[in-house]
């Protein structure tokens, strides 16, 4: 593959970022079923905005790769970054196996490739797994979208990694945690995530749905409440407010257009909303409406604590229809 760009400063080789979802143990417990990886696809979304950034995304789950043939691609790309997330902790071998393929590889090519880890997982880990796995460069904790980007361009020399807020790494053989990123305000300017950049017909969930396809769509980020045993609400709270829970929306408007967009283009039909607490105020109500409107025949899964359930049951017709 060449490094030719049309775009940008035509002497400067764009920055190569390779997302990689690793081959995984197939997890029988929700029966047979293929996930979309919604956190690289939204991640890539924001760096391929970027000119001199060039984003690739390979699912070793869909395409089938095992272990070598990662290497092989990861070889043939050549990235200068390895992304992988750490968004459900029974993935943390495979990501830390990821990274050292990826390690093993750059080597080989006599070039170092910097490896990034995110997700729910990495950002409560930070020290246990800076020191089990040299192979990790960096761990972007919380909200990933613009401290990727911003490290990214640091990658690039045009920044510099201390001042990046949200990141934690290795120096001189001790953790840095860079100080907290403060959180995005509006969710809406965020880009769609990078649908292009996979082949949409090969994820399902046949246990939920008979309808096609399979996609998750994000609605909100984090949680109003601090229920104990829960981790999400942490994972997203406001860092100046770090004990209570945050909640962030998108818009309905937003989110449907995000529905439609893979509905009309890859004739998805199932659609699983990433918010922790979906039914709050008649936001719920929104969104059914603009899917009637817009005539979109699809399945849509949400997740809400039970009283709220109990509090918006008027809306559960208007969702079902
Ligand atoms: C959709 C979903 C699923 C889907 C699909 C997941 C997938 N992509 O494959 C299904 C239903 C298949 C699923 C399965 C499971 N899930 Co689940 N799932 C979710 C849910 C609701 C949304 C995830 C999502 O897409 N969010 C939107 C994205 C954009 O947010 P994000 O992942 O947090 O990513 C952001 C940041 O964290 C960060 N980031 C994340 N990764 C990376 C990577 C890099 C490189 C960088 C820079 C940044 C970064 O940047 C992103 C953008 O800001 C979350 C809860 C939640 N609300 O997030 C639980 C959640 C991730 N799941 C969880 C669990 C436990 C599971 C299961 C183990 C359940 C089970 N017992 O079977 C399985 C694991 C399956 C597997 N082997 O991987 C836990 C994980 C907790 C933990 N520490 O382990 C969560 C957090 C729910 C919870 N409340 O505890 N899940």
């Amino acid at each position: 593959m060449g490094h030719h760009s049309t775009y940008g400063d035509p002497i400067m080789k764009p920055l190569k970022v390779l997302f990689i979802e690793p081959p995984k143990i197939f997890w029988f417990l929700m029966g047979e079923y293929l996930p979309p990886p919604l956190q690289l696809m939204q991640l890539a979304g924001v760096l391929e905005q970027e000119q001199d950034i060039e984003v690739e995304i390979v699912d070793c789950q869909a395409e089938l790769l095992d272990w070598r043939d990662l290497e092989s691609h990861i070889e043939s790309y050549a990235p200068d970054v390895v992304c992988a997330s750490g968004f459900a902790t029974c993935n943390t071998y495979a990501i830390a196996r990821t990274m050292e393929v990826a390690k093993k590889v750059g080597s080989s090519l006599n070039k170092e490739i910097a490896t990034v880890v995110g997700g729910s997982h990495f950002t409560v880990m930070i020290d246990e797994s800076l020191t089990s796995y040299p192979e990790i460069d960096f761990i972007i904790r919380g909200e990933g979208d613009i401290t990727l980007l911003e490290l990214c361009k640091a990658l690039q020399g045009k920044k510099s990694v201390v001042d990046i807020k949200g990141i934690s790494f290795m120096h001189n053989g001790g953790i840095v945690n860079n100080p907290p990123r403060p959180l995005i305000k509006n969710l809406d300017e965020l880009p769609s995530p990078a649908y292009h950049l996979l082949d949409l017909s090969k994820y399902h969930f046949k246990m939920m749905t008979d309808k096609g396809g399979y996609m998750n769509i994000e609605d909100s980020r984090g949680c109003q409440h601090n229920c104990t045993f829960c981790s999400q609400w942490k994972h997203w709270a406001d860092p100046t407010n770090p004990e209570r829970g945050c909640w962030r929306q998108r818009s309905p408007k937003r989110i449907v257009d995000d529905i439609e967009y893979v509905y009309n283009n890859y004739g998805v039909e199932f659609f699983w909303f990433t918010g922790d607490n979906v039914l709050v105020g008649d936001r719920t109500k929104q969104i059914s409406q603009e899917i009637l409107n817009r005539n979109l025949d699809i399945d849509w899964f949400i997740q809400a604590r039970v009283d709220a359930v109990i509090r918006h049951q008027d809306q559960l017709p208007l969702q079902k229809s």
